[in-house]
């Protein structure tokens, strides 16, 4: 499938104001591919199939996630992470999607993973500071995308583990680890610099 035919197809399995955050994740994502050095084709085709999961019913989720083998340790964990694996799994079985550094993207957009690479962080970031995204602290987020990939997004995974921790909700570990490996990351670049 042309990027075209994918996006139109994503379009139609999703409410109008998910397609607009899809098309603001799409529009941010190759911007910050572009200012840090990713693929931006790349980082538009991640972006635009990030979320073709996201209103799947959840036992379709939970079958999907079962019989791929990519369930993991998610079963357990809050069912709003499962979109992220179930997508990447749609995006090759239905779009053809083949590459893997954009399969690993659309994996690990949620939860974050330990060795993020510059695509993954690329399009969690974008997910969080796409135009429509409104919550407390986005512009925080966004001014320090200006500066630093790995400062904005340890902020953005701050932010929902704030949010999680104020409502009392489980916290998935990866991401308490993304985040970790994330400031290793940056405590390394300034002991070298
Ligand atoms: O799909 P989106 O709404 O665009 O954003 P997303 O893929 O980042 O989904 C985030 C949702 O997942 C958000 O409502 C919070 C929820 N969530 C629940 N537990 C965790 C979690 N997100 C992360 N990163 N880590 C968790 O442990
Ligand atoms: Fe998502
Ligand atoms: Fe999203």
């Amino acid at each position: 499938m042309d990027r075209n035919a994918i996006m139109e197809r994503v379009r139609a399995q999703m409410p109008e104001r998910r397609w607009a955050h899809t098309a603001g994740v799409m529009e941010t994502a190759v911007r910050l591919a572009e200012r840090y050095g990713a693929d931006p084709a790349k980082a538009e085709l991640a972006a635009m199939l990030h979320d073709v999961a996201k209103y799947w019913a959840i036992e379709a989720q939970r079958r999907v996630l079962i019989e791929s083998g990519e369930a993991g340790d998610l079963l357990g964990y809050d069912p709003a992470l499962w979109h992220a694996p179930v997508g990447a799994y749609v995006a090759k079985r239905d779009y053809g999607v083949e590459d893997a550094a954009v399969l690993d993207a659309i994996r690990w957009h949620t939860s974050g993973r330990v060795g993020m690479t510059k695509l993954d962080k690329v399009v969690c970031l974008a997910d969080y500071i796409e135009p429509g995204r409104d919550f407390p602290g986005v512009d925080r987020i966004r001014e320090e995308a200006e500066r630093s990939l790995e400062r904005a997004l340890v902020l953005g995974f701050d932010s929902t583990i704030a949010y999680l921790i104020a409502n009392g909700r489980p916290i998935y570990p990866l991401t308490v680890m993304a985040r970790n490996d994330l400031i290793r990351q940056l405590d390394k670049e300034a002991d070298n610099g």
